[in-house]
């Protein structure tokens, strides 16, 4: 120990001194530097999942109008995989082989707001994910055993429901209410009876987890405005939903002005178990095949709250005791007591109506307003009573105290963050690790693309009193909104079961076989490590040959059963993809209108000759 005081002596001694008091006076800088890399390492470590490793949770994030669905791992931030829903995908050859073509019936495109995962005892339950369009009013099941979409539902008398998807604690239904009004039935209505006869409505829509499908309950017509956001209701609030309004100035023309005249709009509270049972009792009508609930004629389920300016989202308070209303042109949020409301409902202390619906008393059901700055969007919450809320236009998130309403903490994010996402925080127990700002807007974050840049999301971590940004990375467009839920809830299916009655199916190289009948041409074929066998008997057995005119519809059953297997079907020349899973039989049908020689290929690298995985379609001319 006395060898560095011996070293100081003398002159050296001066010198080192001086060195010191310069490393420490003199260039404050450097020592701030160090702390900002030591933060850097240690927020790294926290985000790092090592290669093999598996991230603590999937983040499921809508695609917005690309219509897919995006699957990211937390903490890590790696895109997983793209989930196709709405929109067609060469890669996977969803919207191609017959079924999935199918299933989007036509469709190019679809604008997917907000995922919804089933819920069981109001916590994700891992089973299924379901997919809202607001641009072509469908709602979709996406399975998570396999994340593949497994139905779709075309919507009648409904436009754009943006409001969804929202599910029931016991994913009774979900709902989807509307952001567009309509003229309800098939009769032309101009614009100027707008206020009269076009309506917002909200479809609500059943499930059913064996055969993984979607079925139309029934629908609910609201007054003419536009419905943003929605959440359910859970424990004391249990069988109640809320929605948020804007546009309740009825404006249909210049409504960046028009519909932000008044001071307030709504949130709609509406009873769904009550309502459900008036549609079992037959109170409705019906309207394009469609039990349609009208709660002006029925009254009793649905009633008016007076909400900031053109409320954003609403949210529900994990104990479903309160909501929380955002009004994205007010700085401050509200939130209100459920009990209130519904001693409100009780005591009828209405201020009012509107469209025939009665708006309860603002003072009566109001708890607190929380100052929360400018912009504010949606609401999350942790596992410690606090809430944290995205603003826009400050781009920060702040996070403030439930019982108090003391904003404790604010941090910013780049840039101006939409939406929020906790990890597994609309269910009743948030998990209070991560929280993951949606960004709307990137700009310098990333190596430039040119004009376009991407979306970008913040992960924070909010274990601690102050929240701490730790990791930051592009997302794909556009996350509307995401739910995290725990890894361990999922279990997918690596490889199909062998069903020896499958339709179409074909379980060994062979029983593959061609079957003639006029011009349709069926191909029992297998695909396996590295061959196509479309024909057992010949002597070219991965040759199809077709007449100019044929149909030929193209079964191929992937008779690998390994994990991660996937062969692929392109037909070059001819515009034609598919994949198949391990253990899976898919269907390709295609027009022959084309004369020539087409070689067949696996598009998806499978083994060490997935070159030579190869064959021919020959279309010999008519
Ligand atoms: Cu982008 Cu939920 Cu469609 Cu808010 S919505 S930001
Ligand atoms: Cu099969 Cu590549």
């Amino acid at each position: 120990m006395m060898k560095p005081a011996k070293l100081l002596s003398g002159f050296a001694g001066i010198a080192a001194g001086l060195l010191v008091a310069f490393l420490i006076f003199g260039m404050g800088g450097t020592s701030d530097t160090a702390d900002a890399d030591q933060q850097n390492k240690s927020n790294a470590e926290k985000v790092y999942v090592p290669p093999g490793e598996h991230d603590d949770y999937y983040m499921m994030a809508s695609g917005g109008h690309s219509g897919q669905l995006f699957v990211y791992g937390l903490p890590s931030m790696r895109l997983i995989r793209q989930v196709p829903v709405f929109s067609p995908d060469p890669a996977t050859g969803y919207g191609f082989e017959d079924e999935s073509k199918e299933m989007l019936n036509g469709y190019k495109w679809g604008d997917f707001h907000h995922p919804a995962i089933s819920e069981t005892d109001a916590e994700y339950d891992g089973r299924a994910l379901f997919a809202t369009d607001v641009g072509n009013n469908r709602a979709a099941y996406v399975d998570l055993e396999t994340f593949e979409t497994t139905d779709m539902l075309e919507i009648p008398n409904i436009a754009g429901p943006h409001c969804a998807a929202f599910v029931t604690p016991d994913s009774e239904y979900f709902f989807l209410p509307t952001r567009f009004s309509v003229p309800i039935g098939d009769e032309f209505v101009g614009l100027d009876e707008y206020s009269e006869k076009y309506k917002g409505v909200m479809t609500a829509v059943e499930p059913d987890f064996e055969n993984e499908q979607l079925e139309i309950a029934f629908q609910v017509m609201l007054p003419p405005w536009s419905y943003d956001l929605s959440d359910a209701g859970k424990g004391t609030s249990g069988g109640w939903g809320f929605l948020s309004t804007y546009n309740t100035e009825e404006a249909v023309t210049n409504l960046e002005i028009n519909a932000s005249e008044n001071d307030r709009d709504y949130i709609v509270m509406f009873n769904w178990e009550e309502i459900a049972k008036e549609v079992e009792d037959g109170n409705f009508e019906e309207v394009n095949g469609v039990k349609m609930f009208d709660p002006v004629k029925n009254p009793g389920s649905v009633y008016l709250v007076p909400a900031p300016k053109s409320p954003h989202g609403v949210d529900m308070t994990p104990d479903g005791e309160h909501f929380i209303a955002n009004g994205k042109l007010s700085p401050t949020t509200s939130m209100y007591s459920v009990e209130q409301a519904l001693e409100a409902i009780e005591n009828e202390d209405f201020q009012g109506e509107a469209q025939g619906l009665p708006i309860l008393n603002y003072d009566s059901v109001i708890d607190k307003e929380v100052e929360v700055g400018l912009g504010p969007l949606h609401t999350q919450f942790d596992d410690k009573g606090n809430a944290y809320t995205t603003l826009f236009i400050d781009s920060q998130i702040t996070k403030w105290n439930l019982d108090s309403g003391k904003v404790i903490d604010k941090v910013d994010v780049a840039y101006s963050p939409g939406h929020l996402a906790a990890v597994e925080g609309d269910t009743k127990n948030p998990g209070g690790k991560w929280l993951v700002s949606l960004n709307k807007i990137a700009k310098d974050q990333y190596l430039s693309v040119g004009p376009s840049h991407p979306e970008s999301m913040d992960l924070i971590d909010i274990s601690g009193e102050q929240m701490e940004v730790v990791g930051n990375a592009p997302s794909q467009p556009e996350p509307h909104y995401s739910q995290i839920i725990s890894a361990d809830k999922i279990e997918t299916t690596e490889v199909a079961a062998k069903d020896e009655d499958r339709e179409n199916a074909v379980w060994s190289q062979e029983e593959a076989h061609i079957e003639r009948d006029g011009d349709e041409v069926h191909v029992y074929g297998v695909a396996l490590r590295s061959r196509f066998v479309f024909d057992a008997e010949s002597d070219k057995p991965d040759v199809v040959n077709v007449k100019e005119g044929d149909t030929v519809h193209f079964h191929i059953t992937n008779i690998d059963r390994d994990e991660d297997i996937t062969h692929g079907f392109g037909i070059n020349g001819y515009n034609e993809n598919f994949e198949i899973q391990p253990g899976h039989t898919k269907t390709l049908t295609v027009e022959a209108d084309k004369s020539g020689s087409f070689p067949i290929y696996c598009t998806n690298f499978c083994s060490a000759l997935h070159q030579e995985m190869t064959g021919y379609l020959l279309v010999e001319p008519e």
